[in-house]
């Protein structure tokens, strides 16, 4: 394979969240959060642990600072921790957990490493969940006041900001599924949650706009790009349904196309919404989501190889037997081209002015061996993989900025806990030591060359 030469300027970088990796989590004032609450709810995660002290980057943050300008990142893209900024989701202001951003913002700055802020990767105050959580119209409200205190903070220093992580995660994993917190089992309130988590990105960018002169604001989607192998009418019904539940109930609204007609019908023929529909949407709420945008920004990890359920009415199945046998060790298939139809779709079908991918990585247990190294060399040919995949896109006319790796280092990875490693940095939970992993000395490599070969 000839040597892939990425355009000059291209952002390369590293991608973690506030909770999967800070610990302190009563620390400086801070409040306790919904996925404080969960973790230490016995049974919720699959090896009993919690982010109460996780990578202890709240307090090594310069020594993690370092190991980034080593690998010689161009960017770098973490979280807020809401409830370190108001401990009660609203009111008073904790001045130490503005602080503690405020440096690491510095920090980056000073070694020429562009910080890419996410307001949202899911750590909601459990003072806001008491009062209903994301169900309730006021989360939104909350959050609106949320992003206008920290903009407001670090406004003239952070010019790439990132509403929400992930809303079908917030919204429906958590609140559908049950998976993640607060753990709800409920889809109409998985609806609502996610309409409202939409609806507080759409308030919140003018705010952010008004607060940080000349920055890009865009929000960050998780995508699963879904397909079937027998491609019979119900099959592709199927993947049509998959794709609406997944995908495109999060695009449509943010790109101004309003809820798509047939999940909502769908949703309604389930009795999953009321036959009035979409009752928690106000007039103006669309209008509000559609708020234009700098970027988009992609998580891509994985596709769905399915097959319409039995009864030919419920939900749409996995079809293991059709998908490959290559997955990673969160058992999620490895399938590069998903990347590079996915860009592609975006661009083609949706036209956001730029792209990032914000997350991509791979989870491999591989350890320090006998000669203290971590050889990760299947995360290699992950990130390799993905990397020309991405290439091409760009070559098909996608307009990618940039590829923010998932993760910097290794982390809580929320319900499944320490189990799973998706750094390029191996993490020593007892220790605190940091190791470069084969992969992290690779991608180093890529990034001075701005090629992958
Ligand atoms: O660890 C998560 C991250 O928080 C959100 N995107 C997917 C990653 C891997 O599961």
């Amino acid at each position: 394979m000839a040597t892939q030469h990425f355009p000059e300027g291209f952002l390369w970088g590293a991608a973690t969240s506030s909770y999967q990796i800070e610990g302190a989590w009563q620390e400086d004032g801070k409040g306790e959060s919904i996925w404080d609450c969960f973790a230490h709810t016995p049974g919720k995660i699959i090896d009993g642990s919690n982010g109460d002290v996780a990578c202890d980057h709240y307090h090594r943050w310069q020594d993690d600072i370092a190991l980034m300008k080593g690998l010689g990142l161009h960017a770098y893209r973490f979280s807020i921790a809401w409830p370190r900024i108001l401990p009660q989701g609203v009111g008073a202001a904790n001045q130490p957990g503005i602080d503690f951003y405020s440096r690491l913002v510095d920090g980056l700055l000073e070694a020429g490493i562009t910080p890419f802020a996410t307001l949202y990767h899911w750590d909601l105050p459990q003072a806001i969940q008491e009062r209903g959580g994301w169900p309730q119209r006021f989360a939104a409200e909350a959050f609106v006041e949320y992003a206008d205190v920290i903009t407001r903070a670090l406004g003239d220093r952070v010019k790439h900001w990132i509403t929400h992580n992930e809303p079908w995660c917030s919204g429906l994993l958590s609140h559908q599924i049950g998976e993640h917190a607060p753990g709800w089992r409920d889809w109409y309130a998985g609806l609502a949650a996610s309409h409202h988590i939409l609806l507080s990105h759409g308030w919140a960018v003018p705010v952010i706009r008004r607060n940080s002169p000349d920055a890009e604001v865009g929000v960050t989607l998780n995508f699963t790009v879904a397909t079937t192998a027998v491609r019979t009418p119900e099959n592709l019904a199927a993947v049509r349904v998959f794709d609406g539940y997944f995908n495109r109930w999060f695009l449509d609204p943010v790109y101004g196309r309003r809820y798509p007609a047939d999940m909502v019908y769908a949703y309604q023929k389930a009795g999953v919404l009321p036959a009035s529909g979409l009752d928690f949407v106000v007039d103006g709420d669309l209008e509000a989501i559609a708020a234009h945008t700098d970027f988009l920004g992609v998580n891509y990890y994985s596709r769905a190889v399915l097959k319409a359920a039995a009864d030919g009415e419920s939900f749409p199945v996995d079809d293991p037997e059709h998908a490959t046998l290559e997955r990673t060790d969160m058992g999620w298939e490895i399938y590069p081209q998903g990347l590079y139809d996915l860009l592609c779709r975006l661009h083609f079908e949706y036209q956001p002015a730029k792209l990032y991918v914000t997350e991509n990585g791979a989870s491999y247990a591989d350890a320090p061996g006998v000669d203290g190294r971590v050889h990760d060399t299947r995360r290699i040919d992950y990130l390799r993989a993905h990397f020309i995949k991405a290439r091409e896109a760009m070559a098909a006319g996608a307009p990618l900025a940039g590829y923010f790796v998932w993760s910097l280092m290794d982390n809580f990875e929320w319900a499944k806990g320490y189990t799973e490693r998706f750094g390029s940095v191996w993490v020593d939970y007892e220790t605190q030591v940091r190791i470069l992993k084969d992969s992290a000395l690779w991608y180093q490599q890529v990034i001075a060359d701005n090629a992958v070969g």
